[in-house]
């Protein structure tokens, strides 16, 4: 078939000079900066294709075969092409690709057996856990009682036999792993032990290792869990949006969590691009990106560690990890700003047993999915993790502009749309 032209940029522009003009500053920023953001990464042309297309005109509500409208019979075939791939790349029983959101997946699975009041337990947010995984300015954490649990202070990481003891001390209904800032493997079949031993149900939200699980870089929850969520834009290269997966018997309660208990109609376009997205990931290269993702973040906290930061809990297993600013006597905030400033990317994050206020922060996180779908391997990586130390070591001005200069030469090898000029 031809191009059926649907990406008619002419046509932004003609309607709306604004809009394009600031778009087009957007891909100019993704193309020129170095993006660290452990949550970011950037989708192929063919999943922006797929977005851009005229299915977001249809309402679909229900599921492929059981619609509330007609004219369904195209987009049933977008959408289980998408359960489809999801259910062979991660083995799982059920597959519901029609979240909105990482947030929205979690609430839906939280509704498919929790009652308001009920009690959940997630790891701290404080300590790398999400806000939907019970902290009280959340939906999770108003609804829910919670217990959290928490990284050792010594080790910084998560202790089993403590997670052990609250289960059995508070008998949680579920009990969350999964997190926005833990660098380190989850132990999935000791959680799942701890939920069979208090009969809890056992959610793991897999949104942040999703891509490495895909990859093959990451080990999989889906035999463990009776639930994974997980967005599908992060380390996973497909659109915004999420997906939950389940075993065939919560199957039924989450279809119906999902719709009509959180959501109206599906967003067709965005579930296209996961198909698309899917199909990628069933890709050989796909496996190289995701492990390459795991060493190029091992490169870099080795750099970083080399130059005088910390890296908590001294390494990484996956795709980031939060670094420790306090040896180089800089808070996460002026990090930020001054990595901002050179053209690098990154977020300050709250450290665990962080003494600073979460807007400062004593770390920032630091995550390789985007610079390792740019193409940059380990000597590139080290290279970064070489003028973040600089920028954050020395705030001269001849410093910076060397650092700048440098990102813009990296930048105009490692860029993700370089037909966009
Ligand atoms: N905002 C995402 C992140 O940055 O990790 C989590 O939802």
């Amino acid at each position: 078939m031809s191009n059926p032209g649907w990406a008619d940029w002419a046509a932004v522009e003609k309607v709306d000079p604004e809009a394009a003009e600031a778009i087009l500053k957007e891909v100019h920023r993704e193309n020129t900066k170095i993006e660290l953001i452990a949550s970011e990464n950037f989708s192929s042309t063919a999943v922006l294709a797929a977005l851009g297309t005229p299915l977001t005109n249809k309402y679909a509500e229900g599921y492929p075969g059981k619609r509330y409208y007609g004219g369904c019979e195209f987009v049933d075939v977008v959408e289980q092409l998408a359960i489809d791939r999801a259910k062979t790349i991660f083995g799982a029983e059920h597959v519901n690709v029609q979240p909105h959101s990482g947030a929205s997946a979690n609430a839906a699975a939280y509704f498919a057996f929790l009652e308001p009041g009920d009690k959940i337990m997630g790891l701290s947010l404080a300590h790398g856990g999400h806000l939907t995984h019970g902290h009280f300015a959340s939906f999770s954490g108003k609804l829910f009682d919670v217990a959290p649990y928490t990284v050792d202070k010594e080790t910084e990481r998560i202790d089993m036999d403590e997670v052990r003891d609250i289960a059995l001390r508070e008998r949680p209904k579920m009990i969350v792993a999964g997190a926005s800032a833990y660098s380190r493997l989850w132990d999935f079949p000791a959680f799942k032990s701890i939920c069979d031993e208090i009969g809890a149900l056992f959610l793991v939200d897999a949104a942040h290792f999703l891509g490495l699980i895909a990859g093959g870089a990451h080990p999989n929850p889906v035999p463990y869990a009776d639930v994974v969520t997980a967005t599908t834009h992060k380390t996973m290269r497909g659109p915004r949006g999420a997906m939950i997966m389940c075993k065939q018997e919560h199957a039924s309660a989450i279809d119906k969590s999902v719709f009509p208990g959180w959501q109206g109609g599906p967003l067709m376009h965005s579930i296209a691009g996961k198909a698309v997205a899917f199909a990628e990931a069933l890709g050989d290269t796909f496996k190289e990106y995701a492990h390459q993702t795991v060493k190029n973040a091992q490169t870099l906290a080795q750099t970083l560690t080399e130059e005088g930061c910390r890296i908590v809990s001294g390494g990484t297993d996956n795709h980031l990890m939060l670094v420790d600013l306090q040896p180089l006597g800089i808070t996460g905030k002026e990090a930020e700003e001054r990595l901002d400033q050179v053209g690098i990317t990154v977020n300050k994050n709250a450290i665990p047993y962080d003494p600073e206020k979460p807007f400062i922060a004593s770390g920032i996180r630091v995550g390789t999915p985007a610079i390792t779908t740019c193409g940059m391997k380990e000597t590139e990586t080290a290279e970064v993790g070489r003028l973040i130390a600089r920028t954050l070591k020395d705030p001269s001005q001849a410093a910076a502009d060397e650092v700048q200069a440098r990102v813009i030469e990296l930048t105009e090898r490692f860029r993700p749309y370089p037909d966009v000029r």
